[in-house]
């Protein structure tokens, strides 16, 4: 075998043995670069007799030239493959079981102001929100607070300046509704709050207030009594709940009541952390709103009545879910939180 057949036989053997690009691209250096050795060969042309120099040029080419086919067949085959490979590194299983979402939950505050709301609905109440920066007339003044009042002072409300400040209970956005809007009307105000409290077991900073109001021309006490009577067996899910009214004291009602239910834990039987085993819990405060309310907010209190009532959905949700302590609701804790969907 001639010295260009025995370096064609290794040339092609090396290029169909070669498993990566990488060493195609130094075959064709070895071979086929500058300083080839097949390159060499046709360099070396000079020094061959002028008569055998067209056929051994011609031998010599011939072999580049199936030593570059050689070479390019077979990177291309190197390269499918090498996709080949990659496209099954990164390909996605179709059998894995999926990550999943996250599924969300309401929180028992909102769970319990949705269904305040939807029992006032039915009974004709549509839902009214306010400013949470208030003015010092709509939270105190127009609710016949007196200006000495305890309530004003500066230990138990933010202030902001003098005359502004962050609304301690939502009766302002009825006091707002009484001056826009002609009687008769039923509201209920949901919203934020806030009192300069100290977080405790059951006092917090910010909390929310359900307040409603009903103004009309026939519009009793037993009105009231009745209407909170049902929502209170409605929101406990006892028909036979028992409900009483106590004597109480507001600025802005005359006659007022505190609103006590049934003990919701022991049912008035016996030993009880949650009613001190009195057998009742306060959940709300009510009354017929003062004449003197009424007239401020330019309503006739000669023709029109009004009822009107508060509750704390924190605390209402503390005695439906059973939960011990109100910093629960704003720990913002996912295992508190997690219970209630
Ligand atoms: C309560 C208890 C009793 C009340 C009164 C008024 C208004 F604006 F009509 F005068 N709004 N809310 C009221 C009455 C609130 O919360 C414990």
């Amino acid at each position: 075998m001639s010295e260009l057949e025995t370096l064609k036989a290794q040339a092609l053997a090396a290029v169909s043995a070669a498993s990566q690009l990488s060493d195609i691209e130094t075959l064709r250096v070895r071979y086929l670069g500058k300083k080839g050795e097949i390159t060499a060969l046709l360099k070396g042309l000079g020094q061959v007799s002028q008569e055998d120099r067209p056929k051994m040029g011609a031998l010599i080419n011939a072999v580049k030239a199936e030593v570059d086919d050689a070479i390019v067949e077979r990177r291309q085959v190197l390269e499918v493959e090498a996709e080949d490979q990659s496209a099954a590194a990164n390909a996605i299983d179709v059998t894995l079981p999926g990550r999943g979402t996250g599924r969300g939950a309401l929180h028992p505050v909102t769970l319990v102001l949705d269904r305040i709301e939807a029992f006032f609905k039915s009974v004709g109440f549509d839902t009214v929100y306010g400013p949470e920066i208030e003015d010092d007339y709509h939270n105190f003044e127009a609710l016949n607070l007196p200006e000495h009042h305890p309530a004003r002072a500066m230990h138990d409300t933010f202030y902001i300046t003098d005359s502004v400040l962050l609304r301690t209970h939502t009766s302002p956005v009825q006091v707002r509704t009484m001056e826009s809007r002609e009687p008769p009307f039923r509201i209920i105000c949901p919203g934020k709050t806030y009192r300069v409290d100290p977080p405790d077991p059951s006092h917090l900073p910010m909390f929310h207030q359900v307040e409603g109001l009903m103004v009309d021309e026939t519009c009793s006490f037993a009105d009231l009594k009745g209407i909170i009577t049902e929502f209170l067996r409605v929101f406990f899910e006892r028909d036979d709940l028992k409900v009483r009214f106590r004597p109480s004291y507001f600025p802005f009602t005359e006659p007022s009541a505190e609103v006590d239910v049934q003990c919701v834990h022991c049912l008035g039987k016996g030993h009880c952390r949650v009613c001190s085993s009195t057998g009742w819990l306060e959940v709300m405060g009510s009354g017929m709103v003062h004449p003197r309310v009424l007239e401020m907010s330019g309503i006739d209190s000669e023709r029109f009545l009004g009822f009107a009532f508060g509750m704390g959905p924190e605390r209402l949700a503390m005695l439906r879910y059973g939960v011990s302590d109100m910093r629960h609701f704003v720990d913002n804790d996912l295992r508190f939180l997690e219970q209630f969907r």
